[in-house]
């Protein structure tokens, strides 16, 4: 019997938990925990708030409280959220506790001590105003890669890259607005690019074939681009102090902190079970079997930062799988927090009272384990009346019920089986294992059809053997078929469990039902002959279309509020005449060359042809289009504007730029390509 030691990423204690993060990581880890404990399998099951690091900082700022204030806040709503869901967490913990920060620090302490990190000062930027250094999210500007004027200096959430401040285009302080400048700073950085060398590289591509694909792929980028040595510390006063003299003002990365959160949660739980070493054989005996469950943005610090840092301090193992799952979509829409384009969990709880497990049930069947995936509200309506009522509700119900009626609640003694029982008793027999198989593979959704499968096995054999037709004329032949439907129910309430956990407690109660371990289905029967049966009752209510309107209404109403938020568009301007209209000459015309005018933040220098001639115009694009990029663009030029000089340079007419709210510039092109010199009118 293994031992297993299963995280969930620690969620960002700065906002309440949606869909999406019950889909990502924290649904998948419960079903896989439920089912290892199900089996009698030695596992503890870690998770808690990441307190640290730029997103609570600027929450706090956002909502005028201290850091503190914040995670207080957000660390008991999602706590709660997860209890309220079941997620079976054995501890759920938090990184502002002192035992984290007491271990944290021990952990870079030891690095430190074992000379495993480059120490170096290097030039970082700098808010004089705000008189901070600028890490991470405290600074935006371009994305080099994709021109995305929002990026964060640790990466660009439009194209996915990682990044570090100094990659920005254009940078500027979050804090002030203002272009920050250059200071020198130490910091402590991780030689990744020498453990790639060393171990790494080879460690990762050993899992080639048992890792998740998008993980692996993931993983192998990163190591064809060639890692770098990696910062471990910043400049804040939010974190977990560096733990050096001379360091004051500095606290560990948030990614360097938060993992090490998983270590100091299983210390805290087996403190809270009087077994203060108990954490250790999860941690450091190889036939630990490590897990961590996460959404794909984290990817790169479970797989290859973190298990640096395990390897780097010598004591650890390193995980043994890192299933990620990809991203769930809302109604076609990337969820997002600031647009409230989300479905929160204490939200759903309060119009859907009692029905977490039909959330855990769409959730997991729509699960994006190998591709983003969407969630809708018809689709969750669909699945819980024509599966959840339909199917498995329908089963276990007419099988109750018809014991109620024609047995006093009784389990009957079976008889002589025919063919169609014995169909019926190998389906029950090749489920707990084929069921386990595919929750072992980390594939829920194949799990969980299994399981609805069964059921339908269930109904069809009910629909076959018609028992409500025989019971005056072969009351032997109902009890053999009474006895079978009770015995695959109860095996069901047994392998629901994972997925439906508060259904198969009700379950188990109208079944008078102990709870029995998975590897023990099929060796005895659940329900032996005279077994008295508790009282009968429906497992799930049909969802009218009236309360999906509802959902649907309030996500309608967010994203009118969202649009009215940017329309904050300036009035028409006053009438003009078709003849001052005429006097403007407006061409196509196609850039040949672009450079950006020295020390100028916005103007570039364009040279364009437009179809009369090739001349310059200087244009305040370049916060939005970086000059190599638009090469060969055809544009919108106002011809005849009158030459002037900017910043020395002869401008001959403008471009035509479309702007959004943002300040966002686009080209305004003709949708097909249309010969120089052409008339706009
Ligand atoms: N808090 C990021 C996230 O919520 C981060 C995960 C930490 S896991 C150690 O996506
Ligand atoms: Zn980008």
């Amino acid at each position: 019997m293994s031992r297993h030691l299963v995280t969930a990423a620690l969620p960002y204690a700065n906002g309440p938990v949606h869909i999406g993060h019950l889909a990502g990581a924290y649904l998948p880890s419960d079903i896989y925990v439920r089912y290892l404990r199900a089996n009698g399998e030695d596992v503890v099951f870690i998770c808690g708030s990441d307190e640290h690091g730029v997103p609570i900082t600027l929450r706090a700022k956002k909502e005028n409280i201290t850091p503190q204030q914040a995670v207080d806040k957000y660390h008991e709503i999602i706590k709660k959220s997860f209890a309220d869901f079941g997620i079976s967490f054995d501890i759920y913990h938090r990184t502002s506790d002192k035992l984290h920060h007491d271990t944290a620090a021990g952990f870079f302490k030891t690095l430190y001590e074992k000379g495993e990190f480059i120490e170096e000062e290097s030039e970082q930027y700098y808010d004089e105003e705000a008189g901070m250094f600028l890490a991470d999210r405290y600074i935006t500007g371009t994305c080099p890669n994709c021109s995305n004027p929002g990026a964060y200096g640790d990466q660009c959430e439009k194209c996915g890259k990682s990044l570090s401040p100094r990659d920005l285009l254009n940078p500027h302080s979050q804090l002030s607005g203002k272009a920050p400048v250059l200071r020198s700073t130490k910091h402590w950085y991780l030689p990744l690019d020498r453990y790639q060398k060393e171990w790494l590289e080879k460690w990762i591509i050993s899992h080639k074939n048992d890792w998740k694909v998008n993980v692996y792929g993931q993983c192998k980028s990163w190591l064809d681009q060639g890692l770098q040595p990696r910062a471990v510390t910043r400049d804040l006063d939010w974190g977990v102090p560096v733990p050096l003299p001379d360091s004051k003002g500095k606290v560990l990365y948030v990614w360097f902190d938060a993992p090490i959160g998983y270590i100091s949660a299983t210390k805290a739980l087996f403190a809270k079970r009087n077994d203060p070493n108990g954490w250790e054989k999860y941690w450091k005996q190889q036939d630990t079997k490590l897990v961590h469950f996460i959404g794909k943005d984290n990817i790169v610090f479970h797989c290859i930062i973190f298990p640096a840092m395990l390897k780097a301090h010598g004591e650890y193992i390193l995980p043994t799988s890192v299933p990620s799952n990809e991203f769930l979509n809302l109604e076609g829409d990337k969820i997002s927090t600031s647009r409230n384009w989300a479905v929160w969990l204490h939200e759903y709880l309060n119009d859907f009272p009692g029905k977490e497990d039909v959330l855990r049930y769409v959730l997991c069947a729509t699960a994006p384990e190998t591709k983003d995936n969407d969630f809708t509200w018809k689709d969750f309506q669909a699945r819980n009346n024509s599966e959840l009522v339909a199917i498995l509700g329908n089963f276990v119900n007419r099988t109750l019920v018809l014991t109620q009626k024609y047995y006093n609640g009784t389990v009957p003694a079976r008889g002589h089986l025919q063919p169609v029982d014995e169909a019926c008793l190998a389906a029950m027999k090749a489920a707990p294992v084929k069921i386990g198989d595919s929750i072992r593979a980390f594939k829920f959704r194949d799990a969980l059809f299994d399981l609805i499968d069964l059921s339908r096995t269930g109904n069809k054999y009910l629909a076959d053997t018609e028992p409500w037709k025989l019971h005056a004329t072969d009351p032997q032949r109902v009890a053999t078929i009474l006895a079978i439907s009770l015995e695959l129910t109860a095996q069901l309430s047994v392998l629901m469990e994972p997925f439906l956990p508060f259904t198969a407690t009700t379950l188990r109660e109208m079944l008078q039902l102990k709870t029995v371990a998975w590897n023990q289905l099929g060796k005895s029967d659940l329900l032996p002959a005279g077994h008295q049966l508790g009282t009968p009752g429906l497992l799930f209510e049909k969802i009218e279309d009236d309360v999906i309107e509802h959902q649907i209404a309030k996500l309608a109403a967010s994203k009118a509020l969202n649009e009215q938020a940017s329309k904050t568009l300036p009035p028409q301007k006053a009438s003009t005449s078709f003849d001052d209209f005429q006097k403007m000459d407006i061409r196509i015309g196609t850039i040949l060359a672009a450079e950006r005018v020295p020390k100028t933040d916005k103007l570039l220098k364009l040279t364009i042809d437009t179809g009369i001639d090739r001349r310059t115009v200087v244009s305040g694009i370049a916060a939005s289009y970086e000059p190599e990029n638009i090469i060969g663009q055809q544009v919108t030029l106002l011809a005849n504007l009158e030459p002037r000089k900017i910043k020395g340079i002869e401008s001959h007419g403008m471009i035509l730029m479309a702007e959004n709210q943002a300040g966002e510039l686009a080209f305004v092109a003709p949708v097909k390509p249309m010969d120089n010199g052409g008339s706009v009118r």
